[in-house]
């Protein structure tokens, strides 16, 4: 990760590859605050890791996700729920695959709550989407006035033909590429959503109890809601990840992810052109396909990032106080790859991560991703506090 920090370089993603280019120099440091769909169009400076840094998608709706009705919610309470016990622990980085972001390391004590035991899967959220209608920020058409807002003054509209309800696909190439540049290996896929993570033509036949993907934070938020839960804060995400484990790297400890058996659902092989499929998984697995940690919660590396309430501050850990109690993230974020971004924070890895790449596994990685941002690699999981 901290290798792949020390390149800068433009590159162009996604649809200037089909001709729709309007291309503006951005090479400056901070010029780089674009939402995916202006993404599509305008090269940006560069890539972190495999879904760091991906642009504000376009409008936000907070006030959408606050007035779903409370109808039919999923009030089973404790169902595939685990109690995670209060306690402190010391956050932050672990080893030396460490971010700067990651540092440093802190006491932090949280209260006791409730965590589902997996991801929330395609067939829970059909539950909460047939009971309230709930359209997915995917499922939307961009809308450029609240676009517009995220670039730089006088960015050009993009083409109309761009600004559809779209999502970002796993595309790999079949050959050894330059990682920094993710656009080799993600599309902007008009028709993907989380009923049909690899687009038009694709659908969940099968996939039940896979992890609903394509799922921006405000899906997640609007999810929770509906579910009598919330996000877990990043704090409470990352004190359950560790299972019960102190100064340990992973869920399971410190063995490397791809030394013994099994542990979870990664990228193994070259990344991303190869992936030799020893843990039998090229993308998504079903949620629960591995053991779990010593909480009992499954998947808390690797399968799909998991969305976090808190913003994402780089420097937060280093104005949060040493034992401090419950944080709740900064109050805004700040991601200076992209400072006008509003982002929050990820936590998990996914099937994408691999140790050359993105160690996204280790419980301590911070990753962060605009709110309005799905992915095939992104979802979520809620907790209750009692
Ligand atoms: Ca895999």
């Amino acid at each position: 990760m901290l290798v792949f920090m020390k390149y800068k370089m433009k590159f162009y993603l996604l649809l200037s590859a089909i001709g729709l280019l309007a291309l503006i120099s951005c090479k400056k440091k901070n010029a780089a605050t674009i939402s995916i769909a202006v993404k599509s169009l305008y090269p940006v400076k560069k890539a972190v890791c495999c879904e760091s840094n991906i642009p504000k998608r376009f409008a936000s709706f907070n006030s959408k996700t606050t007035e779903l009705p409370g109808l039919n919610r999923d009030d089973h309470t404790h169902d595939r729920m685990v109690w995670i016990k209060p306690g402190a622990f010391l956050m932050g980085a672990d080893n030396k695959q460490a971010s700067p972001d990651e540092y440093p390391k802190h006491k932090v004590t949280v209260n006791g709550f409730w965590m589902d035991i997996t991801e929330v899967t395609n067939a829970q959220f059909a539950r909460f989407v047939k009971a309230t209608g709930y359209v997915t920020t995917a499922e939307r058409k961009p809308d450029w006035n609240e676009l517009k807002k995220q670039v730089a003054l006088g960015t050009p509209k993009p083409d109309d033909s761009v600004l559809v309800a779209a999502s970002l696909v796993f595309t790999p190439p079949n050959r050894q590429i330059d990682l920094n540049d993710y656009s080799q290996w993600w599309a902007w896929i008009k028709g993907a959503d989380w009923k049909h993570p690899h687009g038009p033509g694709s659908n969940l036949k099968g996939k039940a109890n896979y992890p609903v993907v394509h799922i921006s934070w405000f899906d997640a938020v609007a999810y929770c809601k509906w579910a009598g839960k919330r996000l877990p804060t990043e704090a409470e995400w990352e004190w359950a990840a560790r299972g019960g484990l102190r100064n340990k790297i992973y869920p399971w400890g410190d063995e490397p992810v791809d030394v013994g058996k099994v542990k979870a659902n990664t990228w193994q092989g070259h990344f991303p052109d190869h992936n030799t499929l020893r843990d039998k998984f090229y993308g998504l697995a079903p949620v629960a396909s591995f053991a779990p940690n010593g909480y009992g919660l499954y998947d808390m590396a690797g399968n799909a990032w998991e969305w976090c309430a808190d913003y994402y501050h780089s420097d937060y850990y280093k104005t949060i106080p040493h034992g401090a109690i419950n944080p709740r993230g900064p109050g805004d974020s700040y991601d200076p790859d992209e400072p006008y971004a509003k982002k929050r924070v990820i936590r998990g890895g996914s099937f994408l991560c691999n140790d050359s790449y993105c160690s996204g596994y280790r419980v301590a990685r911070r990753m962060k991703s605009t709110e309005d941002s799905g992915m095939e690699h992104v979802g979520f999981r809620c907790i209750r506090d009692k």
